[in-house]
C-alpha cells in the first residue's frame, strides 16, 4: 500500500502546485511563525465566545402581511412558494488582507470587515438580501457566491466569476440583490480561486417554518474548517467557530477554544457548517445524541445519530437535548479522522498533529474557565466512512416524486491525470478552466450557444428534467459534489455500474452536496470499480449553475461543469448591466479560476 500513498501524495502536490500562489497562502515564514504574548487575533467578531448571541426565530418583520407568490419557486424546492415579504436586509461587506491567528499561529489571511469568520447574515424566508462588496485586497479579483440559494429570475446573482460576472477587480465594488428564497443553514464564500479557505466565509442564516423540529433556543452557526499553516494539501489544525488550540505545551502560543452554554433540560438547534477547504469533519457532542433535521436546505424526517458527517460544503440542522447536569461540561468535537495518505482509512489529508477540533460545551453554573474532561462517545468505525449517511436515512420532510423518464440523461466520467506538467481532474476527458473576462451566463443571453472546450458548458436544452450519473475514477478521495440553483434529488449511490435502482424512489433524500466516495483500487493502483452517485433535478430554473466538487484544490484543478439551463429562456431574460465587467486589466488567474 506504500506505493500507493506516496503516489497519492506525489499526485496531489503537484495538482495543487498551481493553486496556491497567492497572498492567503504565503505564511508569515517557511516554517511556523509562532508569537508568544499575541498581538494578532482573528479580529471582530463574536462566534464561539460567551458573547455569541442565540439566534431568533425569525427577524423583526416591519411587513406583517405574508403572501406567496404563484409560480415563483421551481419545483424543485418542495416547499411551496415563497413568501414575498417585502422587506430587504441590508449588508456591507469590506474585503481585505489581514493577519489571523485562529489558533495561536499567525498567518496571512482575507476577511470579510476585518473579522475571521465573517459576520453571520440573516434574514426571514422570501426577504431580499442586499449586499454591497467593496474589493479592497490590493492585487487580486474578488467575488462572493451565497451557497444553496436558488436565485430563481436572479443568477447573475449568483456570484461566481468567469460563470455569471466577471471578478470585482481590486478597489472596485459590486452590490449583490438576491432572495432568500429557501430557509435553513448556510454560508456565503469567495468563489475566486481558494481565496475562502484563506478566511472569506460567513454563515448565512434564513429563518423560515419549523413544523419538523421542536427547540428552545437556537445557538447559531457551528462553522467548522480544517486549518493550515503551510501550503496545502495537508491541513495543520482543525477549527470550531474559527477557534482551537495548537497545543497544550505551554511554549507554544494558542488561542483558546470556542464555548458554548447549555442549560439543563433545555433543548438546541445547532447549524453545522463545513466551510472548509478539503477536509469531511465528523461531529459529536460526548454523552448527548442529537437529531438532524436538515441536510443543507433541505428538511428532513427527523432522525437520531450518534455522528454527523459533513463534506466540504454541507450542512446539517440538528436538535440536541441538554440531558447533562448543572455544574457540568462536556466537549463538543468535530474529527478529521486519520491521513488518507498514510492510512487508507482515512478520508481526510492531515498532518496526523490536530485533526480533531475540541469546543467546550458548559452547563449553568460551571466554570467556564476549566477543562471539560469527557470522553468520545462514537466508535472508531464511524469516524472512519466516508460517506454520508446512508440514503434510506435521509428522508425530505416535504415530499417531491421525480420522474422516472427525465429528458435528458448523461453520464460524466470523473479522472485525474496528468496533461504532461500538471495533474488534473477531467470531466469527461476535459478539464475546466475560466474565463474571467466573459461570462458563460452574458454570452448565453446574446444567444451564444457553442462554448470554448475549456469551458465545461453542458447545455440542457429544453429539457425538462435532467439526469447526471457521475462516475468516479480517482481515488483521492471523496468529492463533494455541490450544484448551484438546484436542490437535486440524489437516486443512488455505489460501486460498479448504476443498476437502475433508485432510493425511496417516491421521495428519495435532496441537498445541494452529496458526497461521492473514491474509487475501488487493488494493491497496484489499478480501479477495480468506480463510484457513483446518480443526480436528478427539474430544470426549471433558466440560468448557469456549477456542478463541482467542493473540495478547494479540486474545483482549482478543474473538476467543474457548467449546466447551462435552459438557453432560449436566458436568451429573453432581463439580466441588469453584466456585474463587474472589467474587460480588461483582470488580474493574473492561477488555477481553473473557481
Ligand atoms: C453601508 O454603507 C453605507 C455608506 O457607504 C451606509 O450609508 C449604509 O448605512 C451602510 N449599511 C449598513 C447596513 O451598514
Ligand atoms: C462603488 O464604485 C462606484 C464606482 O466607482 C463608486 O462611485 C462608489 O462610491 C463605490 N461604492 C463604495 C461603497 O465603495
Ligand atoms: C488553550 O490554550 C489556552 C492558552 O494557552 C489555555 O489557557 C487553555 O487552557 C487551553 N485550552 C485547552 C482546552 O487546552
Ligand atoms: C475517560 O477515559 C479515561 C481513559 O479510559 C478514563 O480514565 C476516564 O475515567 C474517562 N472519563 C470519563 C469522564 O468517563
Ligand atoms: C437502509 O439500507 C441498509 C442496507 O442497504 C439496511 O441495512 C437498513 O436497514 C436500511 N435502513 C432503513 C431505515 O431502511
Ligand atoms: C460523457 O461521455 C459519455 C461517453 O462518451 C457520453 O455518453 C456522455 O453523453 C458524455 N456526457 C456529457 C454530459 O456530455
Ligand atoms: C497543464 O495544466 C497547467 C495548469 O492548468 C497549465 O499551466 C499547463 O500549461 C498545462 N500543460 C500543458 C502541457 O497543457
Ligand atoms: C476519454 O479518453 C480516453 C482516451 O482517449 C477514451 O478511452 C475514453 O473513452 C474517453 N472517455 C470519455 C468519457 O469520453
Ligand atoms: C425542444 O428542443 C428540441 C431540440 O432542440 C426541439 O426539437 C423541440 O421542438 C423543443 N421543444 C419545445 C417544446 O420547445
Ligand atoms: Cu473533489
Amino acid at each position: 500500500m506504500a506505493a500507493h500513498l506516496l503516489l497519492g501524495a506525489l499526485m496531489l502536490g503537484s495538482a495543487l502546485a498551481i493553486s496556491y500562489h497567492k497572498p492567503a497562502w504565503i505564511p508569515l515564514g517557511d516554517s511556523l511563525s509562532p508569537r508568544l504574548g499575541q498581538d494578532v487575533t482573528n479580529g471582530n467578531g463574536v462566534l464561539g465566545t460567551l458573547d455569541a448571541p442565540r439566534l431568533a426565530k425569525f427577524l423583526p418583520d416591519t411587513h406583517a402581511s405574508r403572501h406567496r407568490r404563484k409560480g415563483y419557486s421551481p419545483t424543485d424546492i418542495g416547499i411551496g412558494d415563497v413568501p414575498v415579504t417585502g422587506v430587504t436586509r441590508y449588508y456591507n461587506f469590506t474585503i481585505t488582507e489581514q493577519n489571523i491567528a485562529p489558533d495561536g499561529v499567525v498567518r496571512s489571511g482575507m476577511v470579510v470587515n476585518g473579522g475571521y469568520p465573517g459576520p453571520t447574515i440573516e434574514a426571514n424566508w422570501g426577504d431580499y438580501f442586499e449586499i454591497s462588496v467593496v474589493n479592497a485586497l490590493p492585487n487580486e479579483g474578488t467575488s462572493i457566491h451565497w451557497h444553496g440559494l436558488i436565485q430563481h429570475e436572479t443568477p447573475y446573482m449568483d456570484g461566481v466569476p468567469g460563470i455569471v460576472q466577471c471578478p470585482i477587480a481590486p478597489g472596485g465594488n459590486f452590490t449583490y440583490r438576491f432572495r432568500a428564497d429557501l430557509y435553513g443553514t448556510s454560508f456565503y464564500h469567495s468563489h475566486y480561486s481558494a481565496q475562502y479557505t484563506g478566511g472569506i466565509y460567513g454563515a448565512m442564516i434564513i429563518h423560515g417554518p419549523t413544523e419538523n423540529a421542536q427547540y428552545d433556543e437556537d445557538i447559531g452557526p457551528v462553522l467548522l474548517n480544517d486549518w493550515y499553516h503551510l501550503p496545502p494539501p495537508q491541513s495543520n489544525n482543525n477549527l470550531i467557530n474559527g477557534k482551537m488550540n495548537v497545543s497544550r505545551q505551554r511554549c507554544t502560543p494558542n488561542a483558546g477554544i470556542s464555548k458554548f452554554t447549555f442549560q439543563s433540560g433545555k433543548t438546541y438547534r445547532l447549524r453545522l457548517i463545513n466551510a472548509g477547504a478539503e477536509g469531511m469533519q465528523k461531529f459529536s457532542i460526548d454523552g448527548h445524541t442529537m437529531t438532524v433535521i436538515a441536510n443543507d436546505f433541505v428538511p428532513l424526517k427527523p432522525y437520531q445519530t450518534d455522528v454527523v458527517t459533513l463534506g466540504i460544503g454541507q450542512r446539517s440542522d440538528i436538535i440536541v437535548t441538554a440531558t447533562g447536569k448543572a455544574g457540568q461540561s462536556y466537549w463538543m468535537r468535530s474529527d478529521l479522522g486519520l491521513n488518507a495518505l498514510s492510512n487508507p482509512a482515512g478520508c481526510t489529508n492531515n498532518d496526523g498533529v490536530s485533526p480533531l477540533a475540541l469546543a467546550a460545551i458548559y452547563y449553568e453554573g460551571a466554570d467556564t474557565n476549566s477543562v471539560p474532561t469527557t470522553n468520545s462517545t462514537v466508535p472508531e468505525s464511524s469516524i472512519q466512512s466516508c460517506m454520508n449517511d446512508p440514503l434510506n436515512m435521509t428522508v425530505p420532510y416535504y415530499s417531491l416524486t421525480p420522474s422516472t423518464t427525465p429528458a435528458m440523461s448523461q453520464n460524466i466520467d470523473i479522472t485525474f491525470a496528468s496533461n504532461g506538467t500538471n495533474y488534473l481532474f477531467y470531466m469527461n476527458n476535459s478539464t475546466f478552466r475560466a474565463d474571467y473576462n466573459d461570462p458563460i451566463l452574458l454570452e448565453a443571453k446574446l444567444g451564444q450557444t457553442v462554448f470554448p472546450a475549456e469551458e465545461n458548458v453542458i447545455s440542457t436544452g429544453n429539457a425538462s428534467s435532467v439526469r447526471f450519473v457521475l462516475y468516479n475514477y480517482a481515488f483521492t478521495g471523496a468529492h463533494p459534489m455541490h450544484m448551484h440553483g438546484h436542490n437535486y434529488w440524489v437516486l443512488a449511490e455505489g460501486y460498479g455500474t448504476w443498476d437502475g435502482t433508485v432510493t425511496n424512489a417516491g421521495n428519495p433524500q435532496r441537498r445541494d452536496v452529496q458526497l461521492l466516495p473514491p474509487a475501488q483500487v487493488n494493491a497496484d493502483l489499478v480501479v477495480t470499480s468506480p463510484s457513483y452517485i446518480v443526480l436528478q433535478f427539474n430544470a426549471d430554473n433558466p440560468g448557469v449553475w456549477p456542478l463541482h466538487c467542493h473540495i478547494a484544490w479540486h474545483v482549482s484543478a478543474g473538476l467543474y461543469v457548467s449546466i447551462l439551463e435552459n438557453p432560449t429562456a436566458i436568451k429573453s431574460m432581463h439580466i441588469p448591466k453584466p456585474a463587474a465587467w472589467t474587460g480588461k486589466d483582470v488580474p493574473d488567474q492561477i488555477d481553473s479560476g473557481l
